[in-house]
């Protein structure tokens, strides 16, 4: 008596589920807004001739979208179970199955413009579920066979049989767990992103950029950064997905007062709004982890002039909802500088990864000592009694930004028409300011660029220089001279522990 071919079809449908619920969890995890079925859902909407299209729509209304889901999940089970029960002869045609659905995933993620690659996670995600779960259930399947087939008495066909459907019982479960868990995750990033759409932040203002800002070469990164294109870092796996009525700051430690702040009481304060430049202690020399914002806030020098800070204090530790922590200079926090708990960039509201509902943004610190997103507390605190996040493992405990510049045109490697060759980028020094920016052509003498004009101290500037270039390769390198005087250091250093120095370099052809 052989294993009838309904069980190999219930397996290929069990392990085919898991793997959608596999790779739909993961997909939420990640934030990636397509799932692999929702995006092949899309695909074939798109590709879907007008007049059908139109059907549907007259036809299904608004729940068009979740039939057509829904329908392909029925055409996937099918798939699933005929996988399955070929499988018991030719193992080879479920791989084959699996990998095609795969790759189909992975066309229709990848085709949905603005795709980073991220999206592909939860497909393969799906498909290594799919391939490790069915090998399982075939092994499983096959043992009884081999029993059922066998007289040999010494192994009970119904041990085999029961070791089956505990293995499949046990995969079912896993995907109906994975599936919840998937459309728990989901919805509270649904959630937070509505609560973030539907926010009116009455006084916080659209940003008007400085007229003379830019320098106008193409090819200089935009002076304003948009917060879609807007540099990412943080530890955090699982963003936090935070409602604007669930948030509460805390402020407590060596204070006179303990301050508790709710989002609607921290948004009835004065509003202050700057452009500030954010960069990151791990950006090495040329690179691009900064970026620069329109940022609206609440200042929190006058917050924490009402907690009172106590004689000997002279650190805050930040704490994101996450855990993760930064220690900050109480003195860069209280002195005249725009330090504050930023609700909005450019214009809206926090997007979730830059920290919504509230993050704090302090002009002149590297972020991993002061940018804290998603921060829920702040304890007044010394130096000496802290350990925060990234001081535990071995960077510095101040985190002060250097003066750097940049090079963007030309591009590193290009080719450019022999005589006047416009050199431009980005020089900052937030909070002291850059007074001027000087290239240098194959090591010849420095000459001073033209700079854009900035608000404050607190952005980076756009600047401009020409050098005359004869054919050959060339080697152009920039430096920055700070308003107090000092002079970007040619010594090269590397990022650990408290930010790169040297000069960025870029070579080119000239022809
Ligand atoms: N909660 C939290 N906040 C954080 C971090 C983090 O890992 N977790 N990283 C910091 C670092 S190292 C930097 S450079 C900035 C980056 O901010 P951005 O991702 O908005 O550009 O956030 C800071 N704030
Ligand atoms: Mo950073």
């Amino acid at each position: 008596m052989r294993t009838s071919r309904g069980w190999w079809s219930l397996a290929g449908v069990v392990v085919g589920m898991l793997g959608l619920a596999a790779s739909y969890l993961t997909a939420a995890l990640l934030h990636v807004r397509e799932s692999p079925v929702v995006a092949v859902a899309e695909g074939i909407t798109a590709l879907t001739p007008g007049a059908i299209a139109e059907w549907a729509i007259q036809n299904l209304g608004t729940q068009d979208k979740s039939a057509l889901v829904l329908g392909m999940l029925v055409v996937l089970v099918v798939i699933f179970g005929v996988l399955g029960a070929v499988a018991r002869r030719t193992w080879w045609i479920a791989v084959l199955g699996y990998v095609v659905l795969a790759v189909i995933g992975a066309w229709a993620v990848l085709a949905k413009p603005g795709s980073t690659g991220t999206e592909m996670v939860p497909v393969l995600v799906g498909l290594v579920v799919w391939l490790g779960g069915f090998a399982l259930c075939a092994q499983a399947l096959r043992r009884w066979e081999v029993v059922e087939a066998s007289d040999d008495l010494a192994h009970d066909p119904a041990h085999t049989r029961r070791g089956f459907f505990l293995l499949t019982g046990g995969l079912a479960v896993a995907a109906a767990v994975a599936g919840a868990l998937g459309r728990v995750a989901g919805s509270a990033r649904g959630q937070a992103e509505a609560s973030r759409r539907l926010l009116r932040l009455e006084r916080v203002t659209p940003p008007v950029l400085p007229a003379a800002a830019r320098v106008e070469v193409p090819g200089v990164a935009p002076w304003q950064t948009a917060a879609d294109d807007f540099y990412l870092i943080d530890t955090a796996f699982i963003k936090p997905t935070i409602e604007p009525v669930e948030w509460e700051l805390r402020i407590h430690g060596m204070v006179d007062r303990e301050i508790t702040l709710t989002y609607d009481q921290l948004v009835a304060r004065e509003i202050t709004e700057d452009w500030i430049t954010l960069n990151c202690v791990s950006n090495e020399v040329g690179g691009d982890l900064i970026g620069n914002a329109w940022w609206s806030g609440v200042r929190l020098a006058g917050i924490l002039a009402e907690a009172g800070p106590q004689e000997g204090a002279d650190a805050v530790l930040q704490t994101s909802d996450d855990g993760w922590t930064c220690g900050t200079p109480l003195a860069a926090l209280t002195d005249d500088r725009n330090a504050m708990l930023a609700v909005a960039m450019n214009g809206d509201p926090l997007p979730i990864e830059h920290g919504f509902p509230v993050r704090t943004i302090v002009p002149g610190l590297y972020g991993y000592v002061s940018a804290c997103k998603w921060v829920v507390d702040m304890e007044v605190t010394r130096f000496d009694d802290i350990d925060a996040y990234w001081t535990q493992k071995g960077w510095a405990e101040l985190g002060p930004v250097k003066i750097a510049s940049r090079i963007d045109v030309p591009a590193q490697g290009s080719s450019v028409e022999a005589g006047t060759v416009v050199v431009a980028g980005s020089a900052w020094y937030q909070h002291t300011g850059i007074e001027a920016v000087e290239v240098s052509l194959d090591g010849g003498p420095w000459t001073r660029a033209t700079l854009g004009e900035v608000p404050s101290a607190d952005t980076w500037v756009q600047w401009r220089a020409e050098v005359e270039a004869d054919a050959g390769d060339h080697l152009v390198r920039v430096r920055a001279v700070g308003r107090n005087g000092e002079t970007q250091t040619g010594v090269t250093a590397g990022v650990l522990p408290d930010g790169a120095t040297g000069w960025h370099g870029v070579s080119f052809q000239a022809t």
